[in-house]
């Protein structure tokens, strides 16, 4: 096998390639087509071992990835940042927010987030503001129950107004004592969760013994300082690879192992 690999010629078992889900193999919340299916199933997996590294939970990648075929297609699948980890299709391990935030300081945030919200003004508020992950918070001002279209003016609105930076900005003033990070992922929300349990909590999985990975390899498009990409783009344990579209995903993958005309 050709490859522009850093270390020349490996051996599938010795590549990870870790991809983030959203705008990286999907659309922004879209599912995956059939030519990438085709694509990473078919051309590449003969040459690297494949693994998923998601912010949403377990329901909403597979939903993405057109359900149980990513389960056996892909070694690894890393949703909720790795806070829960699936190997070969099964769940091998999970570590969650409450146990380790402690009840009295979670319900302290999640009525501090409900008190905020109920003072801001939007063009449309819509329901769940807060969604209670295995190892986060996810936090939409707008309300995670909005439509395609109301989730792309979101966006835009916040673009403009900065409704979640500022958010954050007042969490990250009363929450001081609290060890928590901020991270703006996707359109309409925020996730929150413990210092290092970012994607490189992930890491932590495939960096045992018994794998014997020489390169790993990461994949995802909000790589930017802020993005939720970032720390494990820049993570010395990866190799990153900043990609603004599924399709430019393949366009990189092709020529790291010559597969343009394969
Ligand atoms: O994977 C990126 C983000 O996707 C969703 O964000 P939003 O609904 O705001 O577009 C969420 O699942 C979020 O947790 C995740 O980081």
């Amino acid at each position: 096998m050709e490859s522009n690999l850093r270390s020349g010629k490996l051996a599938p078992s010795e590549i990870l390639l870790l991809f983030d889900v959203d705008g990286t193999l999907t659309i922004p919340r879209g599912s995956i087509s059939s030519a990438m299916e085709t694509f990473l199933y078919e051309k590449l997996k003969p040459h690297a071992t494949l693994a998923l590294v998601g912010g949403s939970d377990l329901d909403k990648v597979l939903e993405q990835l057109n359900g149980k075929r990513a389960l056996k297609e892909f070694t690894f699948i890393f949703p909720e940042n790795g806070l829960v980890q699936i190997e070969k299709g099964e769940e091998v391990g999970r570590q969650s927010i409450q146990q380790h935030l402690g009840e009295e300081t979670l319900q302290r945030f999640i009525n501090f987030v409900l008190r905020y919200l109920s003072d801001i003004k939007l063009p449309v508020k819509r329901g769940t503001f807060v969604e209670f992950r295995t190892g986060m918070l996810n936090i939409s001002p707008i309300g995670r129950q909005c439509s395609r279209q109301e989730r792309n003016e979101f966006e835009a609105y916040d673009k403009v107004h900065g409704i979640r930076q500022r958010m954050i900005d007042a969490l990250r003033k009363e929450f001081h004592d609290v060890d928590l990070v901020y991270s703006i992922g996707g359109q309409i929300s925020f996730d929150v969760f413990p210092h290092g349990w970012d994607k490189t909590y992930c890491l932590k999985h495939v960096t045992q013994e018994r794998f014997q990975f020489k390169e790993i390899h990461f994949f995802g498009d909000k790589t930017d300082p802020g993005g939720n990409d970032h720390e494990i783009f820049e993570d010395p344990r990866t190799i990153g690879h900043k990609v603004r579209s599924p399709d430019d995903t393949r366009r990189i993958l092709e020529e790291m192992f010559d597969l343009k005309d394969a």
